[in-house]
C-alpha cells in the first residue's frame, strides 16, 4: 500500500427499489471491507419524500462517513463498483433505483470534472442529504456554513428519522 495518509469524506446513500435498507447495508459493508477504506459514522436511516421526480416510491436515505487512503476517483470507483454489485440499472434521471452512493465531501477539496464534482453541486439543495449529515457532521463547513445551520435553514417537511439508531448497516 502506499503512504497516502488517511482522509475523510462523507457520501450520501439512498435507494426506493427493492430492499433498499439491505442494499445500502451491503454497499457499506462492501466499503468497509475494502483494505483503503473504513466506514466511520452512519446516521439513522431517513424515509423521505421524492425530490426531483415526483410519481415514485419514498426513498430511504443516510449519510456516512468514510476514512479512507484512496484519492477522490479512487474512492468514487470504489462506490460505482458497490452500486454495480447490488445490480443498479441506471434508466432515467433522478429515477428509481436500488442504491445510489453519491460523495458529498472529500476533506476540503473542490473537484470539477465530468465525471466527478465535489462537493456534490447538489447536495445543499436537499434535505435527504442535509438532514443525514447533519446528524453525523453538524460542524462540517461546506460553502462557508455548518451542515447545522444548512439543515436548519432547509424545507425537512416529509423527513421522517427511523428508529433503529446508527448500526442498522452492521445487522
Ligand atoms: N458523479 C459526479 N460527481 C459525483 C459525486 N460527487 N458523487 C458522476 C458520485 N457520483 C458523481 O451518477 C451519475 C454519475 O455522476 C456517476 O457515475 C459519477 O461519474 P448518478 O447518481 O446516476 O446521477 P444522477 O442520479 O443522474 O444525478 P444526481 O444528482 O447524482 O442525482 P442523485 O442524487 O443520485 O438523485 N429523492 C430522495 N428523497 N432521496 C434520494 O436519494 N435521489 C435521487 C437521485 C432523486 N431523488 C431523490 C433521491
Ligand atoms: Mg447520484
Amino acid at each position: 500500500m502506499s503512504g497516502r495518509s488517511e482522509r475523510r469524506a462523507f457520501l450520501s446513500l439512498g435507494g426506493n427499489l427493492g430492499d433498499p435498507e439491505r442494499a445500502m447495508a451491503t454497499a457499506l459493508r462492501m466499503l468497509d471491507a475494502d483494505p483503503q477504506a473504513r466506514v466511520g459514522k452512519v446516521s439513522s436511516l431517513y424515509r423521505t419524500p421524492p425530490w426531483g421526480k415526483l410519481d415514485q416510491p419514498d426513498f430511504l436515505n443516510a449519510a456516512a462517513e468514510i476514512f479512507t487512503r484512496r484519492d477522490p476517483h479512487g474512492l468514487l470507483d470504489l462506490c460505482l463498483a458497490a452500486e454495480r454489485a447490488l445490480k443498479r440499472v441506471r434508466e432515467e434521471r433522478w429515477g428509481p433505483r436500488i442504491v445510489d452512493i453519491d460523495i458529498l465531501t472529500y476533506d476540503d477539496l473542490a473537484v470539477h470534472e465530468a465525471g466527478l464534482e465535489v462537493p456534490h453541486p447538489r447536495m445543499l439543495d436537499r434535505a435527504f442529504v442535509l438532514i443525514p449529515l447533519a446528524e453525523i457532521a453538524p460542524n462540517l463547513i461546506v460553502s462557508g456554513k455548518t451542515v447545522a445551520e444548512r439543515a436548519e435553514a432547509i424545507d425537512a417537511s416529509g423527513i421522517e428519522r427511523l428508529a433503529g439508531g446508527q448500526d442498522w448497516w452492521r445487522r
